[in-house]
């Protein structure tokens, strides 16, 4: 896809508080750039077709010069049809007295007949965001309903935690966000995750670079703290920070959600241009991980593909880390398996 030419973007749960945040970034070019006309494809269930006609008259109203055209569908054939960016955000939330297997169950009903769709109708560069959680397997459940489309296109949304992780750190530091390089999201985007600041880069603002965990050390008083630090308050705050979201918003993170799904597909198309980020993508077994599970990697995107980040050492304490995240999206795998959903 040339980012000249227009692009076709289905939206799923677009009435949804994340989809509102989303689609007005999208169509104001955020995501694709100024000069790239953007067509939308709004998909919802019906209960929710109102909401998301509201936000197409609201999206007229903002006569963004790259918005070319508004649908709103309730059909997936329809929605997917020539799309070249799908972002698979409506899911089904865990209920009251819900198991894991429910919960996977429903989300198999979601996602297996929408990576259907996206096979039969999506365009041939089609790329695939999923956002609606459990992401990880819902994006397998998708890439499997999708034999034709390659299953690295499939890919789920780590970015927000790793944009968490960032925001912390630039906290700590007190220095700006962009001077922070080379943080990694490993394994599932659940409270098993791991935040790892071990390959982090510092960059002064007269372009002298430092080990991130030596300016922690310095920060914090000492390696010994840095570890204390990354232990008790780091991995915890972000791993858990949708819930701090929820604690004091009184509802799950949204605009932020849709900031990180931004940057995720930016990046993608556009390209890392020399550093790297965190997307969970189609394991090729790097660092351990089996393939054919997406999990978080280190990675950055050239010619509009992601690429695992490859020769990184990773510390024992991080493996530990890491294989406890990858035994949970194992786990998931087989109950998906098992419900005939893959
Ligand atoms: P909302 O409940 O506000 O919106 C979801 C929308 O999806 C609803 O309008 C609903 O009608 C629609 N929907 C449900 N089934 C659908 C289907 N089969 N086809 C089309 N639309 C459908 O949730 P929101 O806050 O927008 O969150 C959406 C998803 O993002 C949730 O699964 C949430 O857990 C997940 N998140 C993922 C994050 C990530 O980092 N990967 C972070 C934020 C968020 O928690």
């Amino acid at each position: 896809m040339s980012t000249q030419e227009s692009v076709t973007v289905t939206v799923t749960g677009a009435g949804g508080q994340i989809g509102y945040a989303l689609l007005f970034r999208i169509a104001s070019g955020a995501m694709f750039g100024p000069k790239t006309p953007v067509r939308l494809r709004l998909l919802e269930i019906p209960a929710g077709l109102k909401s998301a006609e509201g936000s197409a008259l609201e999206l007229q109203d903002c006569a963004f010069t790259t918005l070319d055209s508004v649908e709103v569908t309730d059909n997936a054939a329809h929605a997917f049809a020539g799309t070249n960016v799908a972002l698979l955000v409506g899911a089904r939330p865990r209920g009251p007295g819900m198991e894991r297997g429910d919960l996977m169950a429903a989300n198999g009903a979601i996602f297996g007949p929408q990576g259907s769709a996206i096979n039969a109708g999506a365009a041939d560069d089609v790329r695939v965001l999923v956002v609606g959680n459990p992401a990880n397997t819902n994006a397998l459940i998708a890439a499997a309903h999708a034999p034709d489309v390659p299953a690295e296109r499939f890919t789920a949304m780590t970015r927000l935690d790793h944009n968490r992780a960032l925001a912390q750190l630039a906290r700590t530091l007190d220095v700006p966000v962009a001077s922070i390089g080379n943080v990694i999201i490993w394994g599932n985007h659940s409270a098993t995750q791991v935040p790892d600041v071990s390959h982090g880069v510092l960059t002064a603002s007269d372009g002298t670079r430092r080990p991130l965990p030596d300016a922690l050390a310095e920060a914090l008083g000492g390696s010994a703290k840095v570890a204390a630090w990354l232990d008790e308050t780091f991995i915890p705050r972000v791993a858990k920070r949708g819930a701090e979201i929820i604690e004091v918003r009184g509802s799950s993170s949204a605009a932020s959600a849709a900031a990180a799904a931004v940057d995720h597909v930016h990046d993608w198309i556009l390209g890392t241009a020399g550093s790297w980020t965190s997307a969970a993508v189609l394991s090729d077994g790097s660092y351990g991980v089996p393939r054919g599970l997406i999990s978080s990697f280190p990675v950055h995107s050239r010619d509009g593909a992601w690429e695992i980040q490859q020769g990184l050492s990773v510390g024992a304490d991080v493996h530990a880390r890491i294989d406890r995240s990858i035994k949970e999206l194992e786990e998931e795998r087989d109950m998906v398996k098992s419900l005939g959903l893959i």
